[in-house]
């Protein structure tokens, strides 16, 4: 047999995702390596990684400590059947999570990505209250600009328009309250914007138009992230909170982008003091090196499904790799480096810091918001009139020349960047940043 020929300048057969193929294919942008806070490019060139990835390497690049977790499982246990047995790495990584947790979110249900963790929860809920005999309890509700994954089930209850007009009718019975941007009142703030608490009244709007007894639960992002960063206004969680209590609805929080450090604390239900009754999580679990999704319940919850013939199985859903050994491996080996290196704190240090940083941005053409939380940043743009998106991805390929890599969504640029961040490095960030704004037309 000939060995494997590797096809080397071949773009084609790869369908890229979430991404202008013809544009990438003609003018591609290879990493071919990466450690700590930096990727270098396929032509030697180091990049600073402005966004953790994609908001999900929280312990920065290639660290030693996840590395060799990984390798030594694969060669230990490389794979056990997920349903109806288990392996020891799934207790230890599921008893871990839950020290993590805020205090009553006792459970975890494993996925592979957010979307999956997103699906788990939205189901969770339903089958939960059908198990009280509440199944008159289907909808579900969520908000505008969300996002929450691709999978049907999280584009339904998603508020992100291009993500959802070509892809039919995706659930029924799901509903949608208003978003928390408010530019004419917020804009430039710093942390959580003072205005906007009311627009969490916007969910007695929606019940009173379906009625209580038919909605089963709410799920938002506590910060949005692929929307563009929207940081929720000061007392808005906490009214969501109230208002779900006082009508039986279970509080979902997607913390994919949020969970594992990105505002300083754990998660953001501990920096809110907001306790949802599921929490969804993937991405910072394994600091994005290996696929993992989770998600959370609170111990009522899973009781509720712990009824019937013990030799019965009480949910009936789950995936192949659900706690797939090489990806516990890889998350308690990150939960390791998060606990050494105190990363899941780290940005609450680094926060003012990073405000200041980013907020000396302001005045630079086009710039019409700045705002930022733990270690999230974004700076939204001037749209060019009859070319949305164009400025921003101008900025995203100049930085990208320029040795840093940024994130674009519509015209506004999202900033994530390692927890790991040293301040010399956030000087780098943003000195780099203002120097490509101040090249835009
Ligand atoms: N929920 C939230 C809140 C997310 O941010 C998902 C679910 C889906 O996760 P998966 O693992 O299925 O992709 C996400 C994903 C960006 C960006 O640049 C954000 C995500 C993914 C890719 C890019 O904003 N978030």
């Amino acid at each position: 047999m000939n060995a494997p020929t590797r096809v080397t300048n071949n773009l084609e057969a790869f369908w890229m995702p979430f991404t202008a193929n013809r544009q990438f294919k003609a003018n591609p942008r290879m990493f071919v390596s990466a450690k700590d806070m930096h990727y270098t490019t396929a032509d030697g060139r180091s990049v600073l990684d402005g966004t953790a990835g994609l908001w999900c390497c929280n312990a920065g690049h290639s660290r030693p400590r996840i590395v060799e977790a990984i390798q030594h499982q694969a060669a230990e246990l490389d794979y056990a059947p997920a349903f109806q047995m288990g392996h020891p790495k799934a207790f230890d990584l599921a008893s871990r999570l839950v020290q993590l947790t805020p205090p009553g979110m006792d459970h975890v249900f494993f996925t592979n990505s957010g979307s999956e963790a997103v699906d788990t929860a939205l189901k969770t809920a339903l089958a939960y209250h059908r198990a009280r005999g509440e199944g008159s309890r289907f909808r579900l509700i969520g908000r505008e600009r969300g996002y929450h994954g691709v999978g049907f089930g999280g584009i339904s209850v998603g508020g992100i328009v291009s993500n959802r007009k070509m892809f039919g009718t995706m659930l029924t019975g799901v509903d949608h309250i208003r978003h928390t941007h408010d530019l004419s009142r917020n804009a430039f703030s710093r942390g959580l914007p003072e205005f906007g608490a009311e627009y969490a009244e916007d969910l007695e709007r929606v019940i009173a138009l379906h009625d209580a007894s038919t909605i089963a639960a709410v799920i938002i992002e506590p910060v949005a992230g692929s929307t563009g960063v929207l940081i929720p206004p000061k007392g808005y969680l906490e009214r969501i909170r109230a208002i779900c209590d006082k009508h039986g609805i279970l509080l979902i929080f997607d913390e994919v982008i949020t969970g594992f450090g990105r505002l300083g604390t754990p998660f953001a239900a501990d920096y809110f003091g907001v306790t949802p009754d599921l929490m969804t999580v993937a991405k910072g679990i394994t600091s994005g090196v290996i696929p993992m999704g989770a998600m959370f319940a609170k111990k009522h919850i899973y009781e509720a499904f712990m009824q019937g013939p013990e030799h019965m199985i009480e949910f009936f859903h789950g995936y192949t790799y659900s706690a797939n050994p090489v990806a516990c491996a890889a998350a308690l080996g990150t939960l390791d480096v998060y606990q050494e290196e105190g990363l899941l704190t780290r940005a609450a240090e680094l926060a003012p810091y990073w405000a200041d940083a980013i907020h000396s941005l302001k005045g630079l053409p086009h710039v019409i918001d700045i705002r930022n939380l733990g270690l999230i940043g974004a700076v939204e743009l001037e749209p060019i009139q009859g070319q949305p998106t164009k400025r921003a991805f101008t900025a995203f390929l100049k930085a990208y020349d320029k040795g840093l890599l940024i994130r674009t969504t519509g015209d506004i640029i999202a900033l994530s960047p390692p927890l790991i961040i040293s301040k010399a490095e956030i000087d780098d960030l943003v000195t780099t940043l203002g120097d490509v704004l101040k090249t835009l037309d």
